[in-house]
Formats: C-alpha cells, sequence, structure tokens
C-alpha cells in the first residue's frame, strides 16, 4: 500500500476533529489530498506533531485530537508515547504510516523494520493498539479507534512512494495556527 493510499482511506472518515500531522511528506500529502482548516501542519520541526495533538487533546476534552505522523516522527520522540500513556486523554487518536523510512530527505531506512512501533505503544500503556497492513483494514480500525476511549494507536505499514510533484503546504506557519485555533476551540 502507498503511503497516500492510506490517507485516501482516512480523510473521508473526518468530521471537525482538529488534526495534527508530522511535517515533511506527511502534511504534504495530506495538503494536496483536502486542505482542511482543522489541519495543524507542523512546518519543520520534526517529532512534535505527538506532543502538539497532546496538548490539544488535554486543553480540549470534549473534542477528538487525531495526530498523522510518521514512523521517523515516533522514532525522533519516542519519549512522548510515554507521555501520551502517562497523562491517557481518553480524546487522542494516534495514527502513524509507517514506511520504514525518512521519505521526505531521500528515503534513509528508519529503525521500524526492527522495531514494531505498534508494540512500543502497547508497551506504554496505549490501552487501545492496532495495526493495519492492507488498505482496507485502515477504515474499520480507525472508526474503532474514534468510537473507543484512547489514547488509541493505529499503525499503517505502508511503501515509501511519495509523489514528488505534489506541492508544499502553502499556508504561512501564523494561517495554519489561526485556522487550527478557530476549529480546535469552537464549540
Ligand atoms: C529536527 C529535524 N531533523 C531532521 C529534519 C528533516 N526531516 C524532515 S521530514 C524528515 C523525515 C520524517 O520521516 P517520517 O516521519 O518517517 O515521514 P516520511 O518522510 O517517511 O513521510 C526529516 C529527516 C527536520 N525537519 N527536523
Amino acid at each position: 500500500m502507498k503511503g497516500i493510499e492510506a490517507f485516501q482511506e482516512l480523510l473521508p472518515l473526518l468530521k471537525d476533529e482538529p488534526v495534527t500531522l508530522a511535517n515533511g511528506f506527511i502534511s504534504r500529502q495530506v495538503y494536496n489530498l483536502e486542505d482542511r482548516e482543522g489541519n495543524f501542519y507542523m512546518i519543520g520541526s520534526m517529532g512534535l506533531a505527538s506532543s502538539i495533538g497532546l496538548g490539544v487533546a488535554l486543553a480540549q476534552p470534549d473534542k477528538k485530537s487525531v495526530i498523522f505522523d510518521g514512523d521517523g516522527n515516533v522514532l525522533m520522540a519516542m519519549g512522548t508515547l510515554a507521555m501520551i500513556s502517562a497523562a491517557a486523554p481518553k480524546n487522542l487518536v494516534h495514527v502513524v504510516v509507517d514506511n520504514e523510512a525518512y521519505e521526505s530527505t531521500g528515503k534513509q531506512a528508519t529503525l521500524s523494520n526492527k522495531i514494531q512501533l505498534d508494540e512500543v505503544a502497547r508497551g506504554t500503556g496505549y490501552p487501545l493498539v492496532m495495526r493495519a497492513e492492507k488498505k482496507e483494514e485502515i477504515g474499520p480500525a480507525f472508526k474503532k479507534l474514534m468510537d473507543s476511549p484512547g489514547p488509541g494507536f493505529l499503525l499503517i505499514k505502508a511503501e515509501p512512494s511519495f509523489d514528488s510533484s505534489m506541492g508544499r503546504v502553502h499556508h504561512t506557519p501564523e494561517e495554519i495556527r489561526d485556522r487550527f485555533m478557530k476549529v480546535a476551540t469552537a464549540k
């Protein structure tokens, strides 16, 4: 499965949830497929989408805070998995598209071919951890996570396959912040 196919399954299942996206191709793919005001595109800071998504979950307990992350990002900030588990926000859904590569910077291999990130999430204490290896498994797994008390974790195994003709996110950081805050704080 291509990474973009994972997002093609996930995006139609979103409603008005605030979604925090990892930097690089994760943000670029989702921006090109379907830009939403409720998307917080992390521009630059690798590893931090999960911390921001945790902050959103804690600040807005009545909304689901969704994180779209990458394996390289998770490996860079692995301690955040422990922080999410310890804080235990019921309203957090952490989705990781795992292509076993730092695709955004040239497809260098990450360690996720050896280290199973779903097992790491389970080990830190996420109460609901799921894995999807086929496209058809993504929708049911994501729906289950969205309907269950979290924090939930979905590992999607994908191939590196970014289409480099997809442009960059064109919003300025301030625009991304202001649009996102409107959605994240809406009553
Ligand atoms: C602190 C830091 N180190 C390195 C980079 C460069 N960088 C941007 S995206 C990326 C790879 C992210 O990998 P992953 O989360 O697996 O997503 P993928 O690129 O495979 O979609 C790297 C190394 C950065 N932006 N910040």
